[in-house]
C-alpha cells in the first residue's frame, strides 16, 4: 500500500479517537517504558561516565570514543597567537551571539569564531517556542517546578533558579532587540502552552521562534562590528601553568591552517552532539553539531553532569527520505494533534513529556502497531489534518507556516494528510558541568548553552531551551568580560 493509502486511516477513524479518552501512564508502567526504550537512563543523580569496552552500553562507548580521541594537534605547532582578545567565543548560535553581545556590551574586546557561519546553528531551527513566565497566572516558581518535574527532578537547582528567575528580563531585551514574538489583538504577548508545563509559557513567533530570534542576535552582532572568524573550527583549547583557559587552536577549514587565539576568558557555546547519531538515530540537528565543545572541555579537565542523556524528540519526519529526522515542532501536538498508531488509536498522552512520548511511539512500532513506508522506514502518525478540523479551515497554514512550506516542497499538504514521524535525536539533555555565572571547574572556561550540563537534569521541556541559550549566553558573557577587565 501507498503512503496516502495508509494516510486514509487516519481519518476514518478521527471521530472514534476524539471520544477516545487517553490513559495516563501509571507510574510504574511509565518508569518500565523509559527504562526499557532508553538504556541511557540512569536513577541516580550523576553518574561518571566510566569507559571501557565491558560497560556494555553503547551510549558510553560511542561516547568514550569521541571524548578520548587523539587531538588532531601536532605538539611541535607554534603557538604564537595570530589574534588576541579579552574574550572569545566559540560558537554562532543563539547562546554564542548572546555572550558576545553580552560581553561586547560590557566593554570587552571579543572575538566569535564559529565552525560554519554565523548564525549557522541549531537555534535557528527551534521551532516551538521559548519558555518564559509572563503571564498573569504563572511565575518563575512554577517554572521552575514544571522543569524541575520534567528533568526527572535531577536539574542542577542552583542552574534552574537562575534561568526561571532571569526568564522575563530575557524576554524584555530580546523585545527591545527587535525581536517579534507573537501578540494576542489587545497586544499583549501571546503565551502558549507546551508540553511537560502546568501554565501557557511560550513566547513564539509563529513555528520559526528560533530562526526569529537568530536573525535579530546576528544583525546586532553585525552592527556592533564584533570580530568574526568564520569557518574556524575550534581543536584545542590552550591553557597556562596554572591550568587556566588562555584561548584556543582553530582550523581554518578554508585553508586548512591553524589560527592561535589567544584570549583573557573562553566561551564554549558550541552545541549539541544529534550528528553523531547516537545509538544510530536520525536527528533534528544541524550539521555542526558534533560535540565539539564536549571534547574540547573535557580535554582541559572540564566535569561533565548527565552526559549519558540524550534527548529524542518524538517527532522527527520518516517520510518523505529528504526529511527523515526533521524537527515536527511540538507545538502541533500542544495545540491538539493527535498520535496515531497503524489501527487508528491514539496510544499516549501527546503532552507528556518527551521520554514518555518517544518510548511509547518506538513501543508501538515494536509491538507491531507501527506504519511501515515502502523504504522500510517505521512510525506513527500525527494528525495535523484535525487542527483544520476542530479549530476551522486555514489553522495549520495560519499557525505552522514553515512546518507547511518544509512539506509542501515535496508535496505534500499537512492540512490535508498526516504525517509520519518517529523520535529523532534532538538535545543532548547533559553537558560540561557549570556554575550559575556559567563557568566550568577550569578557570576562565565557561560554556553556554546545549554544550553545558545540569540544568535540565535527565529530559528537557520543550522551549526551555532557547530560555538557556538566552540565560547563559548573557551570563557567561558577563562574567568573561569582568573577569578579562580584572586581569
Ligand atoms: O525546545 C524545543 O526543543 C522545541 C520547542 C521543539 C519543538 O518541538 O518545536
Amino acid at each position: 500500500m501507498d503512503i496516502h493509502a495508509l494516510q486514509q486511516i487516519v481519518h476514518k477513524t478521527r471521530d472514534a479517537r476524539r471520544k477516545q479518552t487517553i490513559p495516563k501512564f501509571p507510574p510504574a508502567e511509565r518508569d518500565t517504558l523509559i527504562k526499557k526504550y532508553h538504556p541511557d537512563f540512569r536513577e541516580s543523580a550523576y553518574r561518571p561516565i566510566r569507559f571501557g569496552p565491558n560497560e556494555g552500553d553503547k551510549t558510553v562507548v560511542e561516547l568514550a570514543t569521541l571524548l578520548e580521541g587523539d587531538s588532531p594537534v601536532q605538539d611541535d605547532l607554534d603557538l604564537t597567537p595570530q589574534y588576541s582578545t579579552d574574550v572569545l567565543v566559540i560558537g554562532g548560535g543563539g547562546a554564542g551571539c548572546a555572550a558576545a553581545l553580552h560581553a561586547h556590551g560590557a566593554g570587552a574586546k571579543v572575538i566569535l569564531a564559529t565552525k560554519l557561519r554565523l548564525g549557522d546553528s541549531n537555534s535557528v531551527m527551534a521551532q516551538g517556542g521559548m519558555q518564559i513566565s509572563v503571564a498573569p497566572e504563572d511565575s518563575p516558581v512554577t517554572h521552575f517546578l514544571d522543569t524541575l518535574k520534567g528533568g526527572h527532578m535531577q536539574n542542577d537547582h542552583a542552574l534552574l533558579k537562575v534561568m526561571v528567575e532571569d526568564g522575563p528580563s530575557i524576554a524584555k531585551w530580546l523585545i527591545e532587540l527587535g525581536v517579534l514574538f507573537d501578540r494576542q489583538a489587545d497586544g499583549n504577548l501571546h503565551v502558549k502552552k507546551g508540553g511537560g508545563s502546568s501554565k501557557p509559557r511560550l513566547l513564539t513567533c509563529s513555528d520559526y521562534t528560533g530562526l526569529e530570534i537568530m536573525r535579530v542576535l546576528k544583525d546586532e552582532v553585525i552592527n556592533q562590528k564584533i570580530q568574526l572568524l568564520e569557518f574556524a573550527a575550534a581543536v584545542e583549547l590552550l591553557s597556562d601553568d596554572d591550568g587556566q583557559c588562555t584561548g584556543a587552536i582553530f582550523k581554518d577549514l578554508d585553508n586548512h591552517r591553524y589560527v592561535v587565539v589567544a584570549a583573557k576568558s573562553v566561551i564554549l557555546a558550541t552545541g549539541g552532539i544529534g550528528r553523531l547519531h547516537i545509538q544510530g538515530f536520525p536527528t533534528s540537528n544541524h550539521y555542526g553539531a558534533t560535540g565539539d565543545g564536549l571534547c574540547l572541555s573535557y580535554r582541559m579537565g572540564a566535569k561533565l553532569a548527565h552526559i549519558d542523556t540524550f534527548q529524542y524528540h518524538p517527532s522527527g519526519a520518516v517520510y518523505p527520505e529528504q526529511l527523515i529526522g526533521a524537527l515536527v515542532t511540538e507545538g502541533i501536538r500542544s495545540e491538539g494533534g493527535h498520535l496515531v498508531n497503524a489501527k487508528g488509536e491514539r496510544f499516549v498522552n501527546e503532552l507528556d513529556t518527551r521520554d514518555v512520548v518517544s518510548s511509547s511511539i518506538i513501543r508501538e512500532c515494536e509491538e507491531g502497531r507501527g506504519i511501515r513506508t515502502m523504504s522500510g522506514r517505521i512510525g506513527v502518525w500525527l494528525d495535523t489534518p484535525l487542527l483544520d478540523a476542530e479549530h476551522g479551515p486555514g489553522t495549520v497554514e495560519k499557525h505552522f507556516p514553515a512546518m507547511v512550506m518544509q512539506f509542501e516542497r515535496f508535496g505534500i499538504d499537512i492540512s490535508k494528510d498526516p504525517v509520519l514521524i518517529y523520535p529523532t535525536l534532538h538535545y543532548q539533555n547533559g553537558g560540561v558541568k557549570i556554575d550559575a555565572n556559567s563557568e566550568t571547574n577550569v578557570r576562565n572556561l565557561f560554556v553556554a548553552g546545549e554544550a553545558s550540563g545540569g540544568l535540565h537534569g535527565r529530559n528537557r521541556l520543550m522551549g526551555n531551551s532557547l530560555l538557556d541559550l538566552m540565560v547563559f549566553g548573557k551570563r557567561s558573557g558577563l562574567t568573561a568580560a569582568s573577569r578579562a577587565a580584572s586581569m
